[in-house]
């Protein structure tokens, strides 16, 4: 396929990372305001890592803020719109806040890309109870029914009640453990498999996914950005990196952090490509085939 081609060769001449550092990290008239209200400022975890005031997630009640954007991924010719909520990882004092936005949003997946500590720093409040505990956020109640975890993913099942209603959800959460700050996954092969459970269990979902890491940019756009790809390629849609991390940054700044984590993904793409065809030839009705059955299970 053409684009991919492309999108080879300009990894090869350096051209695509150039054009990477070049991309806006911030949308040209978007603002901030909401952030940085007196009000608010103790709730963002880093004090450079703000939401766009015209994609933020609105809060019901008075205090109506969290550091969280929508971020919806169009994929041309299938009618899909991928619904995600990028975020940065709850602090100990907006973990009520980000289970209001999970319940208001209707959101029944969660998707972490930190660990609770790094390099003996704290990158995310654990916001979640320990297997078979209960703990409780506002008119929220959360009870982890379920735990399983290997040296790369750890996914979990929580119970939310809200007591007001008694009304009772059933949320997946889903952390890949394996990936620092401003670094790359430690193995391509876990991420992918990684992405594809991810797919696996957004099939046919039309709330938000909510994806966080710690400040909701490097990794979030990553995993945002391979999601796409991978729905793109599907589609039968050229798939332009570059473009996806524009759609992105339209609607949460900065989302893909260091030009590393670019050329990860663009590797990580094309290594999806090469896996389902050996080869870049996109004309054939059978490698489609191939890749639609493909992609969840082999590649
Ligand atoms: N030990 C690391 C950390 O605490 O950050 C990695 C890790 C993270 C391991 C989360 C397990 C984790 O999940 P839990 O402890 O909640 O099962
Ligand atoms: N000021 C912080 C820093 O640069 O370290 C903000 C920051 C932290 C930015 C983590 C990105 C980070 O990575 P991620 O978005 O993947 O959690």
């Amino acid at each position: 396929e053409n684009s991919l081609m492309l999108l080879q060769e300009s990894l090869e001449s350096g051209a695509a990372l150039a054009q990477f550092d070049q991309l806006y990290r911030k949308k040209p008239g978007m603002t901030m305001n909401a952030a940085r209200l007196d009000a608010n400022i103790a709730k963002n975890r880093y004090r450079d890592i703000s939401p766009y005031d015209q994609t933020r997630v609105i809060l019901k009640g008075l205090t109506d803020y969290i550091n969280a954007n929508y971020v919806n991924m169009e994929i041309p010719g299938s009618g899909i719109v991928n619904r995600y909520i990028a975020a940065q990882g709850p602090l100990p004092a907006t973990c009520t806040d980000f289970w209001q936005m999970v319940w208001e949003q209707h959101t029944s997946l969660l998707v972490m890309l930190t660990m609770k500590n790094e390099r003996g720093r704290v990158k995310c409040h654990q916001y979640w109870p320990d297997m078979y505990e209960t703990l409780d956020y506002g008119a929220l109640q959360i009870t982890c029914v379920k735990e399983d975890e290997s040296t790369s993913f750890a996914f979990r099942e929580f119970n939310l009640t809200n007591i007001e209603t008694r009304e009772e959800r059933h949320i997946s959460h889903m952390q890949y453990i394996a990936w620092p700050d401003h670094g790359v996954p430690d193995d391509p092969g876990d991420f992918l498999d990684f992405v594809i459970k991810v797919r696996e269990r957004r099939q046919g979902m039309v709330e938000p996914t909510v994806v966080h890491c710690s400040a909701g940019i490097g990794r979030t756009g990553v995993l945002i950005t391979m999601e796409t790809a991978m729905c793109l390629v599907e589609a039968n849609q050229p798939v332009y990196p570059l473009s996806i991390v524009r759609q992105m940054r339209d609607q949460r700044a900065m989302l893909i952090q260091t030009a590393s984590q670019y050329k990860f993904v663009c590797e990580a793409i094309l290594k999806v490509y090469h896996g389902c065809f050996g080869t870049l030839n996109f004309e054939n009705e059978q490698c489609f085939e191939q890749m639609n059955n493909g992609l969840t299970t082999k590649c």
